[in-house]
């Protein structure tokens, strides 16, 4: 039986298990199992499935048993920002809304009247989007009071998902500085802001850091699953744990998926007006750093047009057309609000490009490029605005992430910034997650121990 760690990965369009055991100096990846992770109307609202993630994770937990393996710990990340509330018994008492559900739409503007938008960005350091917890919690409190008041314990996916493998409420620490309602200069729930928006403070436990253990599991999953093992957490939120992965430091990174995260690890807060001013935030990371980022459109409008065209092209496919198509040269700005959520995001486009008098694109290639060369110019523009923010010139680019294959991308992306791009690894998320439960057990000693093996382990590229 192989030793190992279990990190549970899900994003907005698939979740895996995947085993990690370092061998030689060397972490080797077992992917145990993939499912596939999709929004769908409940209740009215765009949801994620979270039973059914739950399922998968115990498939995938009772699959590396079969595959003979023996986990020693399990962690989950997602992506951010989303919650489910429990009440007083800790039954759940809210379906886990998408952040993409339009439940939000015009709430930013109505907290803004209750706090001033300028204190809720020095007091936090987190940027502007519509979907932040906070006005999510907002948006339910106006529309479904007696859930809240119904409500004991708060948690976000992630956190949900360790109470149903432990039994235990936490609310951890990094995907807490998602929901702009902690404060950044002691991590603690923002009590002002919380009573300003008649949220609950009692439903919030104290924030606590990663990579420590928080049990075993259950009685009933250890008779149901036949073993036991520890929870670990990882930085939850799964960013944090994609730019644990980074295999090098003082380097921009962009961590590629549906979104893509372009920023720099920081030693503190910058909340200056310049970068509010660019929507930059500071999310709290696993190893004591800042995320100083930008939140990008990503690849969600690629899944979106390729969706539309019935999945008749593979990603790769639609890379390997953008790269074909030389003629083709509208540009978007893939941060207007209007790609975030659409009924049809090819509509979307064609409309961004009318309004300014840009040629619309017609075919998938002319899609493709649309969207990879709009993506490259925000992060060609983002990159001077990280240098102008932290007053530092960098040489590098690190892409992360499963998008980090994409050649058309990553080759524009090195002639328009004159920077040198890396890319890889392209599972970063869990590698992030797995080398946070490595360093809670004592297998590895320290962050810079574990880029280094992260680096001599995958296969990364230079553009
Ligand atoms: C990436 C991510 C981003 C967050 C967005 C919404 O998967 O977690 O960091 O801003 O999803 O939660």
């Amino acid at each position: 039986m192989q030793k190992c760690n279990l990190a549970v990965d899900i994003g907005a369009s698939s979740g895996r298990v995947i085993a990690g055991y370092v061998q030689n100096n060397q972490l080797i990846l077992d992917e145990i199992h993939r499912f596939d992770n999709k929004m769908r109307e409940m209740n009215g609202h765009l949801c994620w499935d979270i039973d059914d993630l739950f399922l998968e994770i115990k498939v995938g937990m009772k699959k590396s048993v079969e595959k003979q393996f023996q986990p020693l710990t399990i962690g989950v990340d997602t992506w951010a920002v989303d919650f489910v509330l429990l009440d007083k018994d800790k039954n759940r008492i809210t379906d886990a809304v998408a952040y993409r559900d339009h439940r939000t739409d015009g709430v930013m503007d109505e907290v803004f009247q209750l706090i001033d938008q300028k204190a809720i960005y020095q007091e936090t350091g987190i940027q502007f989007q519509p979907f932040n917890t906070i006005y999510q919690l907002f948006a339910l409190q106006k529309e479904k009071p007696e859930t809240l008041k119904n409500a004991r314990y708060f948690l976000m996916i992630p956190d949900y998902l360790h109470y149903l493998l432990t039994g235990k409420i936490t609310n951890e620490y990094t995907n807490a500085t998602t929901t702009q309602l902690l404060k950044a200069t002691n991590q603690k729930w923002h009590q002002d802001f919380l009573e300003k928006l008649n949220i609950p403070e009692h439903i919030f436990s104290e924030p606590i850091q990663p990579m420590q253990s928080i049990g075993s599991l259950t009685k009933e999953l250890q008779h149901e699953l036949e073993f036991d093992l520890e929870v670990v957490l990882p930085g939850t939120h799964d960013t944090a744990s994609a730019v644990m992965a980074v295999p090098a430091q003082d380097t921009i990174y962009i961590s590629s998926g549906t979104w893509s995260l372009m920023g720099v690890e920081h030693h503190e807060p910058i909340s200056t007006s310049q970068a509010f001013d660019y929507n930059f935030t500071n999310e709290g990371g696993a190893n004591d750093h800042i995320r100083f980022l930008k939140n990008i459109m990503g690849l969600w409008m690629i899944q979106e047009v390729k969706r539309e065209w019935h999945d008749q092209y593979s990603f790769a496919e639609f890379v390997d057309l953008a790269y074909q198509e030389s003629a083709f040269a509208s540009i978007v700005n893939v941060n207007d609000q209007r790609f975030l959520s659409p009924e049809s995001m090819k509509q979307a486009i064609q409309t961004y490009c009318q309004e300014t008098n840009q040629q619309e694109p017609i075919t998938a290639s002319e899609f493709a490029k649309c969207i990879f060369d709009s993506l490259v110019e925000s992060y060609h523009q983002t990159a001077k605005e990280i240098e102008e923010l932290t007053g530092k010139t960098y040489s590098t680019i690190h892409i992360i992430g499963g998008g980090s294959k994409n050649y058309y991308m990553n080759e524009k992306l090195a002639t328009v910034s004159k920077k040198t791009i890396y890319t890889g690894p392209g599972e970063a998320t869990a590698i992030g997650n797995l080398v946070a439960q490595m360093m809670a057990t004592g297998q590895l000693n320290s962050i810079e121990q574990s880029k280094q093996m992260i680096n001599q382990s995958f296969d990364i590229q230079k553009f």
